[in-house]
């Protein structure tokens, strides 16, 4: 076995500065050059004083005009606009869950889509009230995804999942009124409030981007991930690559990037058909190569050990390798930037979804019904297109690391059955860990999450904020973009053990893990707070007792404001490295900095400088291991 090192920050950057040379050849754009364009910013819109929710502005709050000139003040605009971030992320977030609650939908035993996780399947059809006895699997199937689809719009009531937190949490949110009711109806809702003549109080406002936010994070994302397990199966351990160098210059590379695992989880099923690699050898390669950027990348990789090409940032960069075929896309963090850049090399920019159109790109419309015959129209394309290759502008860069994927809630359980040395029975619950935070082998955990963003340094703050919790015997749960950085860094090969304290290295040796553990994609944070909640019942504790933090230190989308709300509002202390659009507001910022601690028991910090970012986690997570005396 090859010596173990983590890729440096160095490295990539030097590789995409190699990757930028080509594209500065062929005249190409890149986010680098336009982000010199962009800055500095706005200041009203970074501190989120400008308000355009009617025409009788824009109006930006100053020294010299305090109100609008309907009179709202700034902490009414400041609060309005956060509100408006927030239900744009469960929005988003939420609508792809109801696709794949679709996808269920149209599943068949001879169809496109299988139901894959039949035990799973019937868990959600006791929660969701469905009858299971004597039926076919496909019936039970249908109507589990009819009352999910139900959850968008019901009437009365409040979310499903909602029983699955403490009853703690439960009276929580009961008490602050926050209980999320249907999903679509909080973002209507967020809407109405946020609209000219509406809320302008700051606790009206921020209550409901909790409420908001928790419509997500156990309402359409908790569905979007359950569902997903059902039909493509619920993540186990699986080994894989990542990084730009997991391309194969020899091969067909197609590229999948955005995030619904529909589409994805075709396009590898067809690449892997014999009669399409004989087609791709008849074409002069050696094969196909599917890869991954961004959370689709992230489902894939977590159930069928498909290769991570790169993260967020790096979705330019596939394409500046000169040998990609195709970039496939489906919603979500997908750059307008690929239609013009992929047009100066061979490259096919596929768009997919009438929900993500953009110029510039070759529009395959797919859906559940025709989506083995888009798929094998999409990889003929990409293989078609090889030809096309100018070998003078093919670089990929030779940097790729290993990477052990698939924690599910489940798998985590199952992994951790064996670390703990007991004469009673605790295989297949949380209690092993539980002994290993309590004995204070493992001082606690985070849950880091989130994109990359231009503003910190491309996965620094990631990769420097894991090395030093894992180094103080703290493990990490990871998602997203986060997930990619520590793959890419080498922090999920199993021999990054050598890097964490002598706790944390013991439990990785004893339960045969990474010391950070791959959870999936950004809807999959439901997955920590299924984890949490079960922590929470397994210990007797409450979800704020939990030495256990939530963390985006490079985020960037409405999304990613939405996981926050939804993680705070669950009881979850979370660290932000980028600062949200409220600075403009001391109320604002003072109400999710610490005011709603008095609400959920849980608030936001929000702290640029990456070193003391980690400090402050590491001494939140000992003050509530003082707090409950272990
Ligand atoms: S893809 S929302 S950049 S994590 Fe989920 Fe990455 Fe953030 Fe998109």
């Amino acid at each position: 076995m090859s010596e173990f090192k983590l890729t440096t920050l160095e490295e990539m950057e030097a590789a995409t500065e190699r990757l930028l040379e080509t594209g500065a050849k062929v005249g190409a754009d890149s986010w680098q050059m336009r982000v010199k364009n962009q800055t500095p910013h706005c200041k009203f819109g970074e501190e989120g004083v400008c308000c355009r929710i009617c025409t009788m502005g824009p109006c930006r709050i100053t020294k010299k005009a305090p109100r609008g000139i309907c009179g709202c003040d700034v902490h009414g605009i400041v609060g309005r606009n956060f509100l408006r971030f927030t239900a744009g992320g469960s929005a988003t977030h939420s609508d792809h869950g109801r696709e794949i609650c679709h996808t269920l939908h149209e599943a068949a035993a001879d169809g496109n889509y299988k139901v894959k996780d039949e035990a799973k399947l019937l868990r959600l059809a006791a929660e969701f009230g469905v009858e299971t006895e004597g039926r076919d699997i496909y019936d039970v199937a249908h109507e589990v995804a009819e009352v999910g689809l139900l959850e968008y719009g019901k009437p009365f009531g409040t979310q499903v999942f909602l029983k699955r937190a403490p009853q703690h949490t439960q009276d929580i949110w009961k008490r602050e009124e926050i209980e999320p009711r249907a999903i679509d109806r909080e973002v209507s809702c967020s809407l109405h409030m946020t609209h000219m003549g509406c809320s302008s109080k700051p606790e009206a406002l921020i209550r409901q981007s909790l409420r908001s936010g928790l419509s997500d994070g156990w309402g359409g994302s908790m569905m979007g991930t359950e569902f997903s397990d059902v039909l493509f199966g619920t993540p186990h351990e699986i080994e894989t690559e990542a990084n730009l160098g997991v391309m194969n210059a020899d091969n067909v590379n197609i590229v999948v990037h955005g995030h619904d695992p529909s589409l994805s989880e075709m396009i590898c099923e067809y690449a892997d058909d014999p009669e399409m690699i004989a087609y791709a050898k008849e074409m002069g390669a050696k094969g196909i190569t599917v890869s991954g950027v961004c959370c689709t990348s992230n489902e894939v990789a977590m159930r069928r050990g498909i290769p991570m090409a790169g993260n967020f940032l790096q979705q330019e960069n596939v394409v500046l390798t000169g040998a990609c075929e195709a970039i496939v896309v489906d919603v979500q963090c997908i750059f307008p930037a690929l239609g013009p850049l992929s047009k100066c090399f061979h490259t096919k920019f596929v768009t997919t979804s009438p929900i993500a159109q953009m110029p510039e790109s070759d529009f395959i419309r797919f859906n559940a019904h025709t989506a083995g015959e888009n798929a094998k129209a999409i990889v003929k394309m990409a293989i078609e297109n090889f030809k096309n290759r100018k070998p003078e502008l093919v670089h990929i860069p030779d940097m790729k690391q290993k990477a052990v994927v698939g924690f599910s809630v489940e798998e985590i359980v199952h992994k951790l059955d064996g670390v703990t040395n007991t004469q009673v029975d605790k295989t297949g619950t949380t209690l092993p860990l539980i002994e290993c935070i309590t004995s204070g082998v493992l001082r606690g955990a985070v849950a880091m999450v989130g994109c990359n963003n231009p503003k910190v340094r491309s996965d620094a703050a990631h990769i420097g904020l894991m090395k030093k919790l894992i180094a103080n015997d703290i493990v990490l749960v990871v998602s997203g973009c986060s997930a990619q950085a520590a793959a890419k860094a080498g922090l999920m090969d199993k021999r990054a053990k050598d890097l964490c304290g002598a706790g944390l290295k013991r439990v990785c040796e004893l339960a045969d893990i990474p010391p950070v553990l791959h959870m999936g994609s950004c809807v999959d944070i439901s997955r920590m707070m299924v984890l949490a909640a079960t922590l929470a019942k397994d210990s007797g504790l409450n979800i704020s007792q939990l030495p256990l933090v939530g963390c985006a230190p490079e985020w960037m989308s409405e999304k990613a404001v939405s996981i926050g709300n939804y993680v705070v509002a669950t009881g979850i202390d979370t660290y932000l490295g980028v600062e949200p659009y409220v600075s403009g507001s001391d109320q604002i910022a003072g109400l999710l900095t610490e005011g709603v601690r008095d609400w959920v028991e849980a608030a936001y910090t929000v702290e640029k400088d990456i070193e003391k970012l980690g400090d402050m986690m590491i001494e939140r997570i000992e003050e509530k291991r003082a707090a409950l005396g272990i």
